[in-house]
C-alpha cells in the first residue's frame, strides 16, 4: 500500500513538473496544435518543428529589414518547401499592392562570391550557391528560380528576394510569381515586402 501511493505520488510529480500540470501528457508531447505563432503570423510545418511566417510591406535593404524583424522576436525567414514560396507570394500580395521583391532568409555561401560565383563548388547554381539564415530551414527544396536567375549581376548579388507579382515580373526578366532572385544585399529599389519568421512556441492551454 505505501509504495503503490508513492508510485502515485512520483506519477503526479512527474507530470506535474515536467508538463506543468495544464495538459495531458499525450497533448503535450504529440500534438502540434499545442504550438502557436503571434498574432498576424501563419505557422507553417517544418522538419525541425513548427514555425511561424508573416510577410510586411516595406521597401527596406536586408539590413535594415532584418533589424525590423528582430523588433518582435524573428528574423528573415528562409523557404523550406514550394508550398511555403507561395504562401510568402500571398501573404506579400496582401501586405503590398505593388510589385516587387519580398526579402526571404538566404545568404550566398563566402565561397561563391564575386567572380567566384559559378566556380564548381557553387554547382549547381540555384541549389549549392546559397544557405538559408533562419536557423529553421532544411535542404534545397525552397530554392526556386527562374532562368537567368540567380546570375549574381555585377558579382554582387548576395542575398535572396522573392518575386511579389500576380502575373510575370519586370520586363525583359519575365520572372515567375514566387521564384527567387539573387540581388545585392542593400538593394532597396523595387523592394517591396520583406518575410519574417520565427519558430512556434509550445502552448501550456
Ligand atoms: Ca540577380
Amino acid at each position: 500500500m505505501f509504495i503503490q501511493i508513492f508510485v502515485l505520488f512520483l506519477e503526479f510529480f512527474s507530470f506535474t513538473v515536467v508538463f506543468g500540470g495544464n495538459c495531458q501528457i499525450e497533448d503535450c508531447l504529440f500534438s502540434v496544435d499545442n504550438y502557436t505563432c503571434p498574432e498576424s503570423y501563419t505557422k507553417v510545418t517544418r522538419t525541425m518543428g513548427e514555425y511561424c511566417i508573416k510577410v510586411k510591406a516595406g521597401s527596406l535593404d536586408t539590413f535594415g529589414a532584418e533589424a525590423d524583424c528582430q523588433t518582435e522576436n524573428s528574423v528573415l525567414a528562409s523557404i523550406e518547401s514550394p508550398d511555403e514560396a507561395n504562401l510568402i507570394l500571398e501573404l506579400s500580395l496582401t501586405a503590398t499592392s505593388t510589385e516587387g521583391w519580398c526579402w526571404v532568409g538566404a545568404q550566398r555561401l563566402a565561397a561563391c562570391y564575386g567572380e567566384n560565383f559559378a566556380d564548381y563548388a557553387c554547382q549547381p547554381l540555384k541549389t549549392a550557391s546559397f544557405r538559408w539564415t533562419d536557423g529553421f530551414t532544411v535542404g534545397t527544396d525552397g530554392f526556386i528560380f527562374t532562368d537567368p536567375q540567380p546570375n549574381n549581376l555585377a558579382y554582387n548579388q548576395n542575398c535572396l528576394a522573392l518575386v511579389s507579382a500576380s502575373s510575370s515580373y519586370l520586363s525583359g526578366q519575365n520572372l515567375a510569381p514566387g521564384s527567387l532572385g539573387d540581388a545585392p544585399c542593400n538593394m532597396t529599389d523595387q523592394v517591396v515586402s520583406y518575410a519574417c519568421g520565427q519558430p512556434a512556441t509550445i502552448s501550456s492551454t
